[in-house]
């Protein structure tokens, strides 16, 4: 899917659209009239968020969605995974949620199928309590590297502004981006985000390396992390990303090499998808248990003499 292709037209509004608009600010969570087929950002529910709440940050193609996905399908056999059907008001939401039901039910997905499912917030229940909730939103919320300096949706400023645990899921990949300049802007914008509204002694950060499968860093069938880790933190153009988390007063930032699977050409022009070795989910998974629950006394240990 490059960024020309059409799957997210007349679905969401630029930021830019909706912050440099002449039209009078709307109040929080009031609706605004809706134009079908259209979200508007102003009547997304924010009050539907409770935390924690984990957001899937990356920019457009990274493989937020079927990180998710694959995530999901590891924990679906002890937690319950249920789309908040009251998040987004648009009338494209039931669409969105009634997508990623199918999807989790048959992972023989086509990517290009996860258009769909591209803004949605998933309440992660356990024992009848709530665990969690996931938000996955469009890249271009979080970062546009043809607007790097685009203000954050006013729905994402208002989840930014609130109480509850917040774990960013940061998304990289080894060449991602076309220039350093992009890099660089990318790296800028959450270092910003790190040092002025992640509150370490309430936050989380994971960095999540993606599409470790198109790298050669492998031992064993598993993917090598410290060269993983050493792409990403020794690239210059991460420089502002690297000063940011080692001032933010986080003990400890985990470090997530991911592949949510292989995809393929099915020789008729679609792409095809093998879910990857459980391995990727439980690391992911693990990480973000700890950040909410605290970390068992073996990782405390870990963590103290690594
Ligand atoms: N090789 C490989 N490709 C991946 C992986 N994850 C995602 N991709 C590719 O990246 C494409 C985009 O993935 P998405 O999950 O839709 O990306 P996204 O970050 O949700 O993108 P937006 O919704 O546009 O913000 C997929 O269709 C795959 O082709 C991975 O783990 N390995
Ligand atoms: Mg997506």
């Amino acid at each position: 899917m490059s960024e020309s292709k059409e799957q997210f037209k007349g679905i969401v509004p630029t930021p830019d659209s909706e912050e440099t608009s002449s039209a009078p600010p709307q109040p929080q969570n009031i609706a605004a009239p809706q134009v079908p087929g259209e979200v508007n950002l102003q009547r997304i529910d924010t009050r539907r968020i409770t935390g924690p709440l984990v957001v899937f940050f990356g920019p457009r193609e990274i493989g937020k969605t079927v990180t998710l996905l694959r995530l999901c399908t590891y924990i679906r056999s002890n937690y319950r995974i249920s789309p908040d059907e009251s998040f987004r008001t648009d009338d494209r939401y039931a669409g969105t949620t009634a997508a990623f039901e199918t999807l989790l039910g048959d992972m023989q997905l086509a990517p290009e199928s996860t258009g769909d499912i591209n803004f949605l917030l998933l309440n992660i229940t356990h024992d009848g309590g709530r665990f969690c909730q996931f938000l996955e939103s469009p890249g271009e919320h979080f970062f546009d590297r043809l607007k790097p300096k685009a203000p954050y949706p006013n729905y994402m400023n208002r989840i930014l502004a609130e109480d509850y645990k917040k774990i960013f899921v940061l998304f990289f990949e080894l060449n991602m981006f076309r220039s350093d300049e992009d890099l660089r802007n990318y790296s800028d914008k959450i270092a910003g985000l790190v040092s002025d509204q992640i509150v370490s002694k309430r936050d989380e950060v994971i960095i999540l390396c993606n599409k470790a499968d198109l790298h050669p860093h492998f031992r064993g069938g598993m993917p090598i992390k410290a060269e993983y880790r050493k792409a990403i933190y020794d690239h210059s153009s991460f420089r502002s990303l690297k000063e940011a988390l080692k001032n933010s007063g986080f003990r400890y930032v985990p470090f997530v090499p991911f592949s949510a699977g292989a995809f393929n050409n099915d020789g008729t022009g679609r792409k095809v998808f093998a879910l990857s070795p459980e391995h990727y989910p439980k690391h992911l998974w693990k990480e973000i248990h700890e950040s909410i629950q605290g970390p068992s006394v073996w990782s405390s240990l870990w963590n103290i003499f690594r």
